[in-house]
C-alpha cells in the first residue's frame, strides 16, 4: 500500500546515498522535508545535485526542535536507532521509517531480498545477471550501492535487493516474495550490543513472509539453522556439502536442484568465480530465479558468464612471481578467514582499518598456516596486533604507502599479497571501494624491473 506524503512534514537523516534519494523521493510526492546530518556541508558529497529543491538543510549536528515537531522520520541505514534525536522523536511518539520500507511501500513488483554476514552483493548481482538473462526488467540494489528509493520511479518486473541489518531494523511491513539468509558470523559489534542483535536484525527479514513466500537458508551454517526453525515462510535449502535437504545440493562437482521432483544438474566446472564461498553464493543465487520458473540452462549460462565484483578477491598484478589480490570488501573477520582459506601458503596479509568490536583470535589458525607476514594498518592496528601476536611476523604500517612498499619489499617470488582488512574503511578512506582503489593504484606503480638491494 502507498504511504500518502502530501503536506507530511519529514525529518531525513543521514545525507549520504539514502538520505539524497529519499529527499528528492519525498520532495516529489509533495512532502515537506528538512535534510539533516551531522556533518557539514563541506564534507558531504553530491548535495550539490539538491540544490533548487523546496528543502530545509540541517547541517553540522541535528536541530532537536526539528524532530519534535515531524510527522515522520526517515532514517538512513548508517544512523543508529538510539541516538539522541531518534530517541526523542520515539518520545514523542512520531512514527520512523527507514529507507527500505519507504520504498518497498511503492512496489508491486515482487522483491527478492538478500542478507547474511558475507556473499550478499555477490549473490544480489547474481540473480540480477540471471534475471536480467532472462529478460526481466529487473532493480538491482540495496546495500550494494543503489538506494531501493532510486528504483521505484520505473516500470519494474522485480527488485533483487541487498539488505544489511543496518537496513532491516527500520522496516516495518516490508514483505518480500523471496528472502535469502546466506550465512551468520560475527560482524557490526561497534553497533549492536552483541552478535544475537545483530542476528536478530537479520532476522527481521521474514516477519511479514507467510507459507506462500520462500525462505533460502544455507543448510550448512549452524547459527541459520538454529534461528529459522519457525518460520512461516516455505524453505528452500542449499548445502555445500552434500545435505539432504530440499533444494539445491552440491554432489562433487555438480550442483543437483532437489524441489519438487525437479531433477536438474549443473556442471560446477563451468563456474568461472573462485574459491568455495563463491560456490555457495553461485547455489544460493539460482534457486529465487528457478523458483519464478526461469530455465535452468539459462540461469546456469548467466551465473557462470560472471567473473565477480570489484574489490572481492581481484587479482590486481603479478608481479616477480608474486600475485597482489585486492580484497577490500573483506571487511570482517568470517570475509578474511574464506579469502585467505582459498590461497596456498606464503601470504603477505595487509588488514586493519576501523574496528567494529571484532574477534581477530579466531583468525589465529590460519594466520599460522598461511600468513608469513602481517602489515597492520589504522586504528584497529594494535588490538590486531595483540591479539594475533605469535601467530606470524607482525608490523605496524604508517599507511597504504608504506604497507604495499614493506610487502614489495618482503614477499618472496610464488608468495601472494592480499589486502583483506576484517574492518571497515571509514577511519582512512572515505569507504571501501576508494581504499581498494588506492591500494591498486599503489601496486600498479610498483616498479615491474628488480630493484638491486
Ligand atoms: N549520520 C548522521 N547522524 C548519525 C550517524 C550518521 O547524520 O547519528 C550521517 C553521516 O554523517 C553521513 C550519513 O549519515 O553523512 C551516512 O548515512 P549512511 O551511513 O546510511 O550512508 P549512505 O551513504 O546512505 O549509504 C547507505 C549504506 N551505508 C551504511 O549502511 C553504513 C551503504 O552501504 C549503501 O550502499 C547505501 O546506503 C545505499 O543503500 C555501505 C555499507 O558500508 C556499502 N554498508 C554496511 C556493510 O555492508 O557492512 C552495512
Ligand atoms: P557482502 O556484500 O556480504 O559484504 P560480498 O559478496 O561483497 O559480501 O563479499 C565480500 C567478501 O566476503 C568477499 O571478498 C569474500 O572474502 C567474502 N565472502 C563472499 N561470499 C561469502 C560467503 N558466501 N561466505 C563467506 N564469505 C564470503
Amino acid at each position: 500500500m502507498k504511504l500518502d506524503f502530501k503536506n507530511k512534514r519529514i525529518v531525513v537523516i543521514g545525507a549520504g546515498r539514502s538520505g539524497q534519494a529519499l529527499v528528492r523521493f519525498l520532495v516529489e510526492r509533495g512532502a515537506t522535508v528538512a535534510l539533516s546530518d551531522l556533518r557539514q556541508r563541506e564534507q558531504i558529497e553530491g548535495l550539490a545535485a539538491l540544490q533548487g529543491l523546496p528543502i530545509r538543510f540541517d547541517l553540522g549536528g541535528h536541530s532537536l526542535e526539528l524532530f519534535e515537531q515531524a510527522d515522520l522520520i526517515a532514517v538512513s541505514p548508517g544512523v543508529p536507532l538510539d541516538c539522541e534525536p531518534l530517541r526523542l522523536a520515539a518520545s514523542c511518539g512520531i512514527p520512523l521509517l527507514g529507507e527500505i520500507e519507504i520504498a518497498a511501500q511503492e512496489i508491486t513488483a515482487p522483491i527478492i531480498g538478500v542478507t547474511g554476514t558475507n556473499g550478499k552483493s555477490t549473490t544480489t548481482s547474481l540473480i540480477g545477471k540471471i534475471m536480467q538473462a532472462w529478460g526481466k526488467n529487473v532493480f538491482v540494489g540495496g546495500n550494494l550501492g543503489t538506494p531501493l528509493v532510486d528504483g521505484c520511479s520505473t516500470e519494474i518486473d522485480g527488485a533483487v535487493v541487498e539488505l544489511s541489518s543496518f537496513q532491516l531494523e527500520s522496516i516495518d511491513k516490508f514483505h518480500p516474495a523471496i528472502g535469502l539468509l546466506l550465512n551468520l558470523s560475527s560482524d557490526h559489534l561497534d553497533r549492536y550490543p552483541d552478535l544475537q542483535s545483530y542476528y536478530q536484525a537479520k532476522l527481521r527479514l521474514f516477519r511479514n513472509m507467510s507459507a506462500a513466500d520462500f525462505a533460502v537458508l544455507n543448510a550448512d551454517d549452524v547459527e541459520v539453522c538454529r534461528l529459522t526453525a519457525d518460520l512461516k515462510a516455505t524453505k528452500v535449502w542449499f548445502s555445500r556439502s552434500g545435505r539432504q535437504v530440499e533444494g539445491m545440493v552440491r554432489f562433487g562437482d555438480r550442483l543437483v536442484w532437489n524441489w519438487h521432483g525437479a531433477d536438474i544438474q549443473l556442471p560446477l566446472t563451468e563456474l568461472q568465480l573462485s574459491g568455495e564461498h563463491n560456490v555457495e553464493n553461485a547455489m544460493a543465487a539460482m534457486i529465487p530465479p528457478l523458483l519464478q520458473g526461469c530455465p535452468a540452462d539459462l540461469a546456469w549460462q548467466a551465473v557462470c558468464s560472471f567473473a565477480g565484483l570489484e574489490h572481492r578477491m581481484q587479482l590486481v598484478r603479478q608481479l616477480h612471481g608474486v600475485n597482489w589480490y585486492n580484497d577490500s570488501k573483506g571487511t570482517n573477520v568470517g570475509s578474511v578467514m574464506k579469502s585467505l582459506a582459498g590461497l596456498p601458503g606464503d601470504v603477505t596479509l595487509i588488514a586493519g582499518g576501523r574496528d567494529k568490536g571484532s574477534d581477530y583470535t579466531l583468525l589465529r589458525p590460519l594466520l599460522e598456516k598461511k600468513v608469513k607476514h602481517l602489515l597492520l594498518l589504522g586504528e584497529a592496528a594494535e588490538k590486531m596486533a595483540a591479539e594475533l601476536s605469535g601467530s606470524c611476523e607482525i608490523r605496524i604500517a604508517a599507511g597504504m604507502e608504506s604497507a604495499v612498499q614493506q610487502a614489495y619489499e618482503m614477499t618472496s617470488p610464488s608468495g601472494t599479497v592480499l589486502l583483506s582488512p576484517a574492518c571497515s574503511s571509514f577511519d582512512m578512506f572515505r569507504n571501501y571501494q576508494v581504499r581498494g582503489d588506492e591500494f591498486e593504484r599503489l601496486v600498479r606503480e610498483l616498479p615491474a624491473e628488480e630493484v638491486a638491494s
